[in-house]
């Protein structure tokens, strides 16, 4: 049936954020999901999969004329990646600040790349950069049915309900 969720204003925003190849390498994708749910926000999709071009083509269309461009794609093809779906109230805009900014000397301490990586080309983690991003990169890397819908216990606890 409809989760209690879907009646509560805003909690239902999604994005996407994922740990890239050099996240997982460096078996950071446990400390990248407990900051998502100790944050409050509720995990409605979860995959490791190694990305292949077509996906990563249309996930990073807006930069397929920087010069960084091939590097990208042979960094994100090159192991497993976790693709995973989050939601809660203001969760794109949450979540980036978050992950914090692309490039890592700027990303603040407290910040997942603030805390683990020192260079731009190997930041750890994506996330969506606006609701309409958002939207476009769950469809690109899920399926509807791989997504679940389900109601936290503690909502009173993390909303004014
Ligand atoms: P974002 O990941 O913070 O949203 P974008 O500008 O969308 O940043 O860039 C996507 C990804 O492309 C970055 O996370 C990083 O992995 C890579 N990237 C961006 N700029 C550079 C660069 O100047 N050199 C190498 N890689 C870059």
């Amino acid at each position: 049936g409809r989760p209690y969720s879907a009646g509560i204003p805003g909690i239902q925003e999604r994005t996407l954020v994922a740990v890239k190849p050099d996240g997982v390498q460096r078996r950071l994708i446990g400390d990248v999901i407990k900051r998502f749910e100790r944050r409050g926000f509720k995990l409605v999709g979860m995959k490791l999969l190694k990305a292949n071009e077509g996906i990563l083509a249309e996930h990073y269309h807006e930069l397929r004329r920087k010069p960084f461009y091939p590097a990208l794609i042979h960094y994100m093809t090159s192991g497993p990646v976790v693709a995973m779906v989050w939601e809660g109230y203001n969760v794109v805009k949450t979540s980036r600040t978050m992950v914090g900014d692309t490039d890592s000397a700027e990303a603040k301490p407290g910040t997942i790349r603030g805390d683990f990586s020192i260079h731009i080309s190997r930041n750890i983690v994506h996330a969506s950069d606006s609701v309409e991003t958002a939207q476009r990169e769950i469809n690109l890397w899920f399926h509807s049915s791989e997504l679940v819908d389900w109601d936290c216990c503690d909502y009173c606890n993390t909303y004014q309900l």
